[in-house]
Formats: structure tokens, C-alpha cells, sequence
């Protein structure tokens, strides 16, 4: 399929550090929570050896922050995640999925507790500032819900260490694995948490003031001259061998937690109160129909602007593949696909269409690697 330019207005938002990575090569956007989200420099699969090897900085803006604020935050907070949040604690980060009152995926943010009564939502691609107003109109909550001016810069890959303790200091090495802490680099204090959108290691610094992140993002470039540091942003290939999951393409507003296997992060049973508690236990007695599961198809190619089937030798559907990339690791076409109940634990080939053809595949489980 070709691809046509996306014009730029004031509701497709740039970021403060658009500039910066227009000047150094980036090829492709996404759109992401209205903003621009850059999906490829040089390309995807020379980015993904890059990230994998170095050091990159991204500039995630995109992921932006639902603040809320105020005497009823925390409960607010707990209504919209099934995640129990009641033994949270300040400086930690929660990977949680937001659920409606049916039991259906809102969105799946990382939440930072900033306070008793103060939360950030780190949130994918979905209004989640009116889902939480809505709640808290018609349950009468006494809260302040915003998205402040808060673009992350994420510094990720296996020499992140090295780069971040230039600036920042040896003690950056101590913070841990979603943690959060402030950090001073010329007399600005920078929110840092251990976290990112890879599985290659690194940070994430909530810069909330734009001249304060586009000194950062230059010093990083800077310091980071040696260790090959270069400009980069979440790797289509990557995530899906770590299994990262992405709202809109993985999951979305018609499938449950259950079926995206976040069963980790949902605590039925305790005495906190969301919406969809009921009809997730429900669901939890009746038991799934399908799945998120991995799949490896034999080709070197796939697009994926639309959902494409999987059939079986009988012809019937074994699911639907949400996202997939060539692998230049397993050789293969690896992709993130719902899979119906009867597939699985099939070792079959299954089929798939690519480009008017017919190629085979299998069903494993996530993540890749
Ligand atoms: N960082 C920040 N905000 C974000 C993302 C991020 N908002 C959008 C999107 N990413 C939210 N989705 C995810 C999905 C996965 C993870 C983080 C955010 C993630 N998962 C780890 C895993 O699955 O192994 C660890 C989760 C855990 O065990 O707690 O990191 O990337 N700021």
C-alpha cells in the first residue's frame, strides 16, 4: 500500500522536540494521542540492531499524562484500574489496565504516585482525561483532572546506564526497575523513572518544562557522542519480541484484560473498588474464547494497516493477527494475534494471505524473547 503525507495542524500536536529530530533524520510519524510519535530514523530494522547494541533517545512525548489531583485522586485512580492500588506506594510506577464499567480495556497507562493525592497516568492512545471526568462527574468526586505540559524523553538501550550517570550522576545507577526519583543536571530537577517502551534497559525523564527537556535532549547528544548514542523511538520489531503491548493495534475497547493475558494485574478479589469488577468475575467464571498469543510466519514481509485472518486447513478461522514485523532474529515474520480457544495449543500450520499470497505459519507463546 502506498503511503501519503499526513499534514501537521494544531490538533495533530508536534513536541518540543520535534525540531530536534526533524534536523536529524526522522522518516516516518505515527499519530499518538493526537501528537506526533516518530516511527522510524534510519529504518526500522537498522534502528532495532542500533537499540540493541547502543544507546538511543526518544522523544515519547506522545505518551502523555493524565494528571489527577485532590482529596478523591486515589479513589478516583482505583475506580478506572482493576490493578489494587490501595498498598501503592510514592515513587513507584504501576503498570495497570484501565477498564470500563463492562469489563471492557480503556487504556493500559503506567501509573506514577506522586503523591497521597496526586497521580501522573502515563497513558497509550486513547481520551482517558474524559473517561476519568466522566467518572468523576457522575460519582461527585472532589478531584483536579489535567494533562500538564509533560513530554518524556526516553533514553533506552543496553549502554543507558553509562550515558544517564554522565549527566545525572552515579546515583542514577541506584534507582530501580519502576522507580521514580528527581535528578539535578544544571540546576534543573528532572523526574526520572527506570522504565521505557523496550526491554533493551533505560529511562524515562518527565521534563515538564520545554526548554529545560531541549537543553536535556542536546547535553544527551552531547555526552552520549561516545557511546554511539543516536536519535530513536519505540522499535516496531522489538516490542514485539519483548511482547510490549499496544492499545489500538494489540487491544483495544472490544477485548477484556483477560483475553490481552493481564491477569497479573488484576486483583479480583480484594476489597478495592472499579468499574467492571463484576462482569470481570463473570467473565472469569465462564472463561475466555480467545487470546493474545505470538505467531511465526515463514516470509520476510507483512504490512499491517488492517487486522489480517489466520485459517486453518479446514478453512476456519484460528484468529487474527494485530501486529507483525520481520524479525531479522528468528528469520521470520513474528506477530501479536488473538487466538480463538480451540488453536491453542495447535502445533498445525495455519494460513495466511500477504500481498495476494498464501503463506504458513504457527501459533507460540509471548513473549519472543
Ligand atoms: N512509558 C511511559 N508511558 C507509556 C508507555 C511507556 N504510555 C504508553 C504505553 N507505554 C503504555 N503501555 C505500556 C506497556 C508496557 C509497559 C509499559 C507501558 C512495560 N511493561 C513491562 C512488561 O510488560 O514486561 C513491565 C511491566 C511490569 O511488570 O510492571 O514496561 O513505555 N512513561
Amino acid at each position: 500500500m502506498k503511503n501519503y503525507p499526513i499534514v501537521k495542524s494544531r490538533r495533530l500536536r508536534s513536541t518540543p522536540y520535534t525540531d530536534r529530530i526533524e534536523s536529524q533524520g526522522v522518516s516516518s510519524y505515527t499519530v499518538y494521542n493526537h501528537m506526533l510519535l516518530p516511527s522510524s530514523f534510519k529504518s526500522i530494522e537498522a534502528d532495532y540492531h542500533h537499540l540493541k547494541e547502543f544507546v538511543q533517545v526518544w522523544d515519547v512525548a506522545a505518551e502523555r499524562q493524565v494528571e489527577i489531583s485532590g482529596k478523591d485522586s486515589a479513589k478516583l485512580v482505583q475506580l478506572m484500574t482493576c490493578r489494587d492500588l490501595s498498598k501503592s506506594k510514592i515513587g513507584k510506577c504501576y503498570y495497570a489496565p484501565l477498564v470500563d464499567h463492562q469489563g471492557f480495556l480503556v487504556n493500559d497507562p503506567i501509573i506514577n504516585k506522586l503523591a497521597e493525592d496526586k497521580w501522573w497516568l502515563s497513558i497509550a492512545d486513547s481520551d482517558v482525561i474524559f473517561f476519568a471526568k466522566g467518572i468523576a462527574a457522575g460519582q461527585k468526586l472532589d478531584v483536579e483532572i489535567s494533562e500538564p505540559n509533560v513530554n518524556i524523553l526516553a533514553v533506552q538501550g543496553p549502554l543507558a546506564d553509562n550515558l544517564m550517570v554522565k549527566l545525572f550522576g552515579e546515583k542514577i545507577k541506584e534507582l530501580k526497575f519502576f522507580n521514580f526519583n528527581y535528578f539535578n543536571f544544571k540546576g534543573y530537577k528532572y523526574f526520572i523513572a527506570r522504565s521505557g517502551w523496550s526491554k533493551q534497559g533505560g529511562f524515562e525523564v518527565y521534563v515538564d518544562d520545554n526548554k529545560a527537556g531541549q537543553d536535556l535532549y542536546d547535553y544527551l547528544f552531547e555526552a552520549g557522542e561516545e557511546f554511539n548514542v543516536r536519535p530513536g523511538c519505540p522499535n516496531l520489531i522489538e516490542r514485539i519480541e519483548s511482547a510490549l503491548l499496544s492499545y489500538g493495534n494489540d487491544f483495544d475497547n472490544r477485548d477484556n484484560p483477560f483475553e490481552a493475558n493481564f491477569d497479573k494485574y488484576m486483583h479480583l478479589d480484594t476489597e478495592v473498588n472499579f468499574l467492571g469488577k463484576e462482569k470481570l468475575k463473570k467473565i472469569r467464571e465462564n472463561g475466555i474464547k480467545r487470546k493474545l498469543m505470538g505467531v511465526k510466519i515463514d516470509h520476510d514481509s507483512i504490512d499491517m494497516y488492517c487486522e489480517k485472518t489466520l485459517f486453518d486447513d479446514k478453512n476456519e478461522v484460528v484468529g487474527f493477527v494485530r501486529s507483525a514485523a520481520y524479525s531479522p532474529t528468528f528469520k521470520k515474520v513474528i506477530g501479536i494475534a488473538m487466538i480463538n480457544k480451540p488453536y491453542w495449543d495447535s502445533k498445525d500450520q495455519f494460513k495466511i494471505e500477504i500481498d495476494e499470497k498464501i503463506f504458513v505459519g504457527t501459533i507460540c507463546d509471548l513473549p519472543f524473547i
